[in-house]
């Protein structure tokens, strides 16, 4: 199977690493194309949302791949990158994240990472860009995000050195992609998710798809889909979505 052969290029600021990788993918870049930057000045998330980048906070990245997979386990990839962010956090600040279904980390319910996943048509084929933030440093957010954001240095009391993160997520991020490529790669990928996160099994959720769907989690799908039991005892597949946790009263 081959190797991520990470290719980093530094940037000071830039809109969106995404958006320049798709700019170099669209030129003809090869896979492993890595664009950091040291602040965002338009990082976005799913659905056009804003993604907060500033300077020096986080680690803002994004990684070119030209997967020769099949179709059904390209949502997956979203997955190798959120197992490649929780070995590089735990490897790197000895500190452990829940994976949030289906692109998040969180530490103490908070958010410390988010992952966008876009797949893009070039000249020459089908890419995928692997965007993923990560809040690093304690950070003022704004007041809408106070509750809900972390940062590593809040989580632990120190900021992990940028460069050590990314070479340890790198090479984590290889090691499941190369995961993803063998026979029985998307069952592994989801086992390894599922020992890694809260939300994959019997949690009370909320997401916003069919009205606002309220139900319990029943597992992963071997496409990454989540299976939600309804209160009626119907089980939903639900391939995109944002979940919250339903608190009991
Ligand atoms: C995400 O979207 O979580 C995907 C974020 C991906 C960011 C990376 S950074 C490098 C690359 N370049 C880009 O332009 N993007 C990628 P979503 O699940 O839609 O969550 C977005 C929501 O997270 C926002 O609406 C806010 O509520 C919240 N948010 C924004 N900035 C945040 C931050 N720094 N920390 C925690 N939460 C944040």
């Amino acid at each position: 199977m081959p190797e991520i052969n990470p290719h980093i290029l530094r940037y000071d600021s830039l809109p969106s690493t995404n958006d320049e990788v798709a700019r170099q993918a669209a030129l003809g870049a090869d896979e492993g194309l890595c664009v950091i930057a040291a602040e965002q000045t338009a990082g976005r998330g799913r659905l056009q949302r804003a993604w907060l980048s500033p300077k020096n906070a986080g680690l803002y990245l994004s990684i070119l791949l030209r997967p020769a997979l099949d179709q059904q386990s390209w949502p997956l990839i979203t997955f190798v990158a959120a197992l490649a962010v929780n070995d590089a956090l735990l490897q790197c600040c000895n500190l452990k994240t829940d994976i949030k279904w289906p692109n998040d980390l969180l530490s103490n319910d908070r958010k410390l990472c988010g992952i966008l996943a876009e797949t893009i048509e070039t000249s020459t084929g089908r890419a995928v860009i692997v965007g993923i933030g990560i809040n690093v440093r304690k950070n003022s957010f704004p007041v809408e995000l106070e509750l809900v954001a972390t940062s590593v240095e809040t989580e632990t009391g120190r900021a992990v050195a940028p460069d050590e993160l990314l070479e340890s997520l790198l090479g984590a991020f290889s090691k499941h992609y190369q995961t993803l490529q063998q026979a029985s790669g998307n069952e592994s990928i989801v086992r390894a998710v599922s020992a890694r996160s809260s939300y994959a099994s019997n949690k009370r959720i909320r997401v916003n798809v069919d009205g606002n769907l309220v139900g319990t989690t029943r597992g992963l799908e071997s496409d990454g889909s989540l299976r939600v039991e309804t209160d009626d005892g119907e089980v939903k597949t639900i391939r995109a979505g944002d979940v919250t946790v339903v608190r009991a009263t």
